[in-house]
């Protein structure tokens, strides 16, 4: 069978939520020699991309969404470590969350695995995350840089209460945003730093901020 026999058969495992069958895929085409980037971008965004518009479309509903998600993790544990493994030394801290009444991750996960693909170090805080959690996590790991991520439309309003709440303490901190809902003109209203659309570019935007500020040596 071909790369892009596989790469196919990914994506459609990921679309059916075939999570066994998802990790078995990724874990024949790593070992093919097939870079993960490939696989993460052929294979499993091309199904979470089906899924979001089938979904989107009403055409499947949560439950299948769920399963679909699970797959998309299984799939991950196989690429993670081979996506991380370009980072040998630390090239700056980002903090990463999902904002409070949000729980979606599967974004912000694959942020963070670029992110450490790219040599930075990540100290994800994970989902629900509010202000507090933001600042008392900021300042328990003093991050070069905060990211913050929301799917809906909701809860991406919340993204200003965190950069305000930043503000009032007076730290200066870099905050990023991103997620589906999430544009740039948003980002300039709230006061963030800056924007992307997706995992490579928050690795662009995080090395462009990082040059910027002068951390990178
Ligand atoms: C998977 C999913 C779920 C899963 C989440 C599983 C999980 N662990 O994450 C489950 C089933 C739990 C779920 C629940 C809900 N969901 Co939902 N979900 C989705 C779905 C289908 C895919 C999201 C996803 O993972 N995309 C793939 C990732 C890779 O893309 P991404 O998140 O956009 O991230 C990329 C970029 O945005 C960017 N990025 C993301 N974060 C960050 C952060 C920074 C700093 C930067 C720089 C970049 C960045 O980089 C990422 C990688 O390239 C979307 C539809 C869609 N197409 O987006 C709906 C969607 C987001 N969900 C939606 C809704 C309504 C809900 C529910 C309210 C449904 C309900 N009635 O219960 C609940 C909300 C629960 C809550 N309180 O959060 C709506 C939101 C509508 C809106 N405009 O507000 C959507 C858009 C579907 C729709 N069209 O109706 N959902």
């Amino acid at each position: 069978m071909g790369m892009n026999t596989k790469l196919r058969k990914l994506c459609q495992a990921l679309i059916d939520g075939k999570h066994l069958e998802a990790e078995a895929i990724t874990r024949e085409l790593v070992g093919c020699g097939v870079e993960p980037k490939i696989v993460l971008d052929e294979g499993l965004m091309a199904g979470m991309d089906v899924v979001g518009k089938n979904f989107k479309a009403g055409v499947i509903f949560l439950p299948q969404v769920l399963v679909s998600a699970r797959a998309m993790k299984s799939s991950m544990t196989v690429l993670e470590p081979l996506l991380a493994q370009s980072a040998y030394r630390s090239k700056g801290r980002i903090l990463l969350g999902t904002v409070k009444g949000d729980v979606h991750d599967i974004g912000k996960n694959l942020v963070a695995i670029m992110l450490r693909g790219a040599g930075y170090e990540v100290v994800d805080i994970g989902v629900g995350c509010s202000s507090d959690r933001f600042i008392h996590m900021y300042e328990k790991h003093s991050p070069d840089i905060v990211g913050m991520s929301a799917l809906l439309t909701t809860t991406m309003l919340y993204m200003k209460v965190v950069v305000d709440s930043f503000v009032a303490r007076g730290i200066k901190v870099p905050l990023i945003v991103g997620g589906a809902p999430v544009t740039s003109r948003f980002a300039n209203n709230i006061g963030a730093a800056g924007y992307a659309r997706n995992a490579s570019e928050a690795a662009d935007l995080v090395k462009s901020i990082v040059k910027k500020t002068g951390l990178e040596v």
